[in-house]
Formats: structure tokens, sequence, C-alpha cells
């Protein structure tokens, strides 16, 4: 167990040298020539005391599983042994493959072993769409970097570290929760912990295009602009941007920067939920290409209004976990994603609140195809260690992480900040910073989050949020009917003193499907459906109501809701069920959709 001094100084000194290297995201990673997937089964070891990473003296161990250590002769001892360990799915969550791990949060260790014959003149990229919540990467035994936030994508140049032949990627995986994460310790969703997103390398050349950002000007609708950027500073590279469909074919030259602009007159066909209409893009850089489908609009206010292409609209909307349908577990596919936007749509939604964090990109662009538009969020949700540097840190890199990676997306129209967090100067100032950063980062976009009714006296509601400076548009979550009496819903007033769009973020309440009793027994279809009709009738009194998410589309696990056989660690606010049954409240919805069509 104890190894000498000189160890422990060679191990230092590896482990600082650098093989692998955190580098900037790379822009649409499915549109990308030469990508392995390295999807698939994947050996796993559950380490509850991370044995795996600390010697008895809590210190980094350099024999740590990351080694892959294989005994040589039947007298040496090694207390593990990948070879011989479980698999599981990757992607997925731990949680609902295997059943002792449902409740787990701790460390569980994965490895995958594949096959590379790397070239000369070309980089590697291991990308990872999200692994919760800490993951800590290697390949072939060397630290490639540590990760943290369980919802954005992140990916390091593993050139260096990989050889011919057969390669390793073990990482370790700790969805362990703390205070000073982002979320925090409490939230009303499930911890999956594991490599839940696609896991891929991409081959490039030793320059290539890094990102690009193509949209709409905002001022001139027959003109398309944005930038590409090479992962160097190389000037004089040639960059080809083609739209074939707008007869759109330009050589531009990379700036000392390695950037180019891109300015382009044309006169494309807006994206709209009536017409999601998508244009090939090819970008080109050597003997390279990136290929994508991009939609172009513009999305704005006007006083209280949300305008889509210059007309005014409602959104239709409701709020999705990323949870599988039908089974359970995270969801990771387009395919999961087209069911639960289906519903959606069926309802008579025209766009959905992405609750609470970013979910993958495969969904996102389902919606695009689909014509719906995306409420898109960062899990700052409730009580955060607002004073903490190192947690504005990181909430700030996965701000940044999530508009970079949908940044191309006509269907992304609202940046989410934060979800019902309690009023105070430094929440102020945290928040305020992070909205500020996201407008400099993304000014086409409409900045919202969700807040809370401040004070509600005799059935008076009122707003008041100093972050309403910050936002486009004002939005709330309220639980009339829920955690307040049904009853008063048709005695409430609102005022919302702010001269912007207002969205109701969140409404609902809990019922079982498929058990039936009066509108006055809590958890009966009957009681949701009543909570929804008269919560329908308050709101619509609302000036300058812009959009509805309730709360929620389908049924998800929580480990907040305890009520045996009607919870059973479910919130059931789902308008559907977690199998897919409708509920009563379900129907409501879609009548009062069906009208707020006719009104557009
Ligand atoms: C909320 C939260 C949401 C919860 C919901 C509930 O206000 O934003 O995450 O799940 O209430 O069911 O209580």
């Amino acid at each position: 167990m104890k190894h000498s001094y000189t160890f422990f100084l060679l191990f230092t000194l590896l482990s600082v040298s650098i093989y692998g290297q955190e580098i900037g995201l790379l822009g649409n990673i499915y549109g990308r020539q030469h990508v392995t997937s390295l999807n698939g089964k994947w050996r796993y070891i559950v380490d509850v005391q991370e044995r795996g990473f600390y010697d008895y003296r809590m210190n980094e161990t350099p024999w740590g599983f990351f080694q892959d250590a294989h005994q040589k002769s039947p007298i040496e001892l090694v207390e593990y042994n990948f070879d011989t360990s479980k698999q599981m799915d990757i992607p997925g969550d731990w949680n609902t493959q295997d059943n002792q791990l449902f409740f787990y949060e701790g460390t569980v260790w994965f490895r995958r072993l594949f096959d590379m014959k790397p070239e000369a003149g070309k980089r590697y990229v291991l990308y990872f769409g999200a692994v919760n919540y800490e993951a800590v990467v290697y390949v072939n035994g060397k630290k490639m970097g540590t990760h943290r936030g369980g919802f954005t994508p992140f990916n390091y140049d593993i050139t260096e570290a990989l050889k011919d032949g057969q390669n390793n990627v073990i990482v370790k995986v700790d969805n362990k929760r703390h205070k000073s994460d982002i979320p925090t310790n409490i939230y009303d969703w499930w911890n999956y912990g594991g490599i839940t997103r696609d896991v891929m390398i991409a081959e490039v050349g030793e320059t290539y295009v890094n990102d690009y950002s193509l949209q709409l000007d905002k001022k001139d609708w027959q003109r398309l602009t944005g930038w590409v950027k090479l992962n160097e500073k190389e000037a004089g590279r040639e960059i080809r941007v083609s739209i074939p469909e707008l007869k759109v074919e330009q050589k531009l030259t990379t700036d000392a920067e390695g950037r180019v602009n891109i300015n382009i007159k044309a006169k494309p066909a807006l994206w709209s939920p009536e017409n999601p209409k998508l244009y090939d893009i090819s970008i080109v850089c050597g003997d390279e290409e990136i290929t994508d489908q991009i939609g172009f609009r513009c999305i704005s206010t006007e006083g209280k209004k949300i305008m889509l292409n210059g007309k005014q609209l409602f959104l239709r909307g409701v709020s999705i976990h990323e949870e599988a349908p039908y089974t359970q577990g995270r969801a990771h596919t387009a395919e999961q994603a087209h069911i639960l936007l289906s519903w959606a749509k069926e309802m008579g939604c025209n766009y959905v609140r992405l609750a609470h964090y970013p979910h993958n990109e495969l969904a996102v662009r389902e919606a695009e195809k689909m014509g719906i538009m995306v409420w898109s969020e960062i899990p700052v949700y409730w009580t955060i260690d607002w004073t903490n540097e190192d947690t504005y840190n990181n909430v700030q890199r996965q701000l940044n992480d999530m508009i970079c990676r949908d940044k191309n997306r006509a269907a992304v129209i609202i940046w989410s900040i934060a979800n019902e967090t309690p009023h105070s100067e430094a929440r102020d100032k945290f928040l305020g910073n992070l909205a500020t950063y996201a407008r400099t980062q993304d000014d086409s976009r409409l900045i919202s989050m969700a807040m809370e009714v401040t004070s509600a006296s005799n059935f008076h509601n009122v707003l008041r949020d100093n972050m309403n400076k910050y936002v486009d548009v004002v939005s709330f979550n309220q639980y009339v009917g829920w955690y307040r009496d049904t009853q008063d819903a048709e005695k409430m007033t609102w005022e919302i003193p702010y001269e912007k769009p207002v969205i109701i973020s969140e409404f609902g309440g809990g019922a079982l499907a498929g058990w039936h009793a009066d509108k006055w027994t809590r958890f009966s279809e009957e009681f949701q459906e009543n909570l929804y009709v008269e919560n329908l009738k308050m709101l619509d009194k609302i000036e300058g109501l812009s959009g509805l998410s309730p709360w929620i589309l389908v049924d998800f696990h929580s480990p907040a809701r305890y009520l045996p056989d009607v919870q059973d660690y479910y919130n059931r606010k789902g308008l559907i069920s977690s199998s897919g049954e409708k509920k009563k409240a379900y129907f409501v919805m879609k009548r009062y959709y069906d009208e707020k069509k006719k009104l557009r």
C-alpha cells in the first residue's frame, strides 16, 4: 500500500504534464465528418469510498483505477478488474440500469476500450454530451481534465495520449450533491448519475473550424450574419460557406485571430411554428466539411408583446423534464424527444420550457424540426451559494456552454438564468452578472428567469423583483390550487408593474392517472382538472400575458415525493403519466390552446 516518496513526486510531475487539454467546445459535433461513437457497453465499478482515487491518507493516488491495472503474475495484488466488472449502456444513467444504484449518489468508474490508428497531422477530440455531475477523464492512464456540471458538453484534445491499437478511456463520475454546486443540495428532480449523453471522438486536422454562428440579422431580414472561428489564430485560411437553396456560396479568408465574419445578402423564408423551414448549410475548411440545418427568424418584444418575425404571438407551452417517456431515467435520444414533443404538439403547443437544465442537443434539434419554440435554462434553482465565487464561475461556464452549443438553433427563443430564487442583494448581484454575461454572449434572444410572486394579501398578488431590469420577459411560477387554495382563484388580482411581456412559467397540481374522485379530492384526476379550469380563467386576466408553460407535461421521478401508492417517488403534476396515459387536465389545456390558436 505504501509507495515511496519518489513515486509520489513522479506522480505529481506526471499529473501536471499536459497530455490532454480542455479546448474550446467543438461547435456542431453532430455535423462533423469524421466522428467515432463511443456509445455502447461500458464496464463500471461502484466506488463508494473513492478508493480508486485516494490512498489511505486521502491523497490522490497514482495507482488509481484509471491505471486499468491487470495482474501480471498470480502473486500480484490488484483489487479491481474492469475486464470482469459489470457493464451498462452509455449513454444512460446508472440509477435505472442497476437496481442497487437507484438511490445511489457517489462515485462510479467507467471504462471503454476502443481501437484507433491515429494519423500524423490529425487531432483527436474526445467529446462528452454530458456527465452528471463531476467527471474526471483519463485516456490510457493520463488525466485529460475534470469537468463539473451535469448538463452541458465538454471536450478534450486527446491526441498526445492516443496510441496505435487498443486504447482506453476511463471516467470517474461523481454525482454527490454539494451546497456550492449548480444545482445545489436540494431540487425536485432525480439526480440521475452517469455518462448520460453521447460520447464521441472527432478527428480533425491540425487547424480546424472550432465553431461558427449564423443568424438572421435582427435589423435586416434580408441579411445573414455570423462568424467562423478556427482553433488556432491562423490568418489566411480559406473558409467556404454555402447555402445551396439560397444560392449562397462565399469564399472568406481568416484574419489574424483565425476568424472570418459572415455577412450575406439573402432572402430566406423565415422559420416559425407554422413553417419550420431549415436550410442546409455547409462550412468547408481545407478537406473538412461541417454540415448543419439552420432556420432564420427574429424574436423580439414590443412593450408587453412577444414578437416572432414582427408578429405578436402567444406562447402555447408546457414544461418538460428530460425524463424518458414510457420507461424511466434520463432521456437522451431524438426518438424520446420526438415522443415528448409530439404529446406537447398534440395538446396545441408551439413552445416548450425545457426545465430546469439544458436538455440534450438532439431534443433541441427535434423541437426545431417540429416547429416548437424553446425556453432553455441553467440549473440555478432555489437556494444557491450566492457569495461563492467558485459557484459563480461554475454557473457562468454552464451558461456559456449552453449558449455556445445551441446558438444556431432558431427554436431557442429564451435563455433562462434561474428558477424561484430567494431575494437578496447577493442574489441580485449574482443573477445580474449572469444576465449581463448572457447578453454579451448572445443579444439575439430574450432573457428571462422564473420568478415568484412577492406579496399576496387579500387575494392581491404583486410581482416585484429587482431582476426586472435585466430580463426581457417577466416570468413567474404560481401554484394557486395546489400550494394555495383553488377556490380563491377567481378572487385573485395581479399586479405586475413592468412594461414587459409576462409568461406564467409554472402552474399546476398533482393527479394519479386513472384515479377518479370528486374535484375536491387531492390527487384525483378531477381535482387536477378543476385546478386547471380555475387557473386558466384566472390567468387570462393578467395584463400582458404572452405565454404559459404549465407544470408539467409528464410525471417525473423526484426524491422529494414520498406518499406511498400515490407518488412513490414521482412528482405527479404531469398532464400525462410516465406510461403515457393522458389525464383529464391534458384535455383542458388542449381545449384552451385550440381556442388560443383561433385568436392568432
Ligand atoms: C416549483 C418548481 C418545480 C417543482 C414544482 C412542484 O415551483 O419550480 O421544479 O417541481 O414547483 O411540483 O412543486
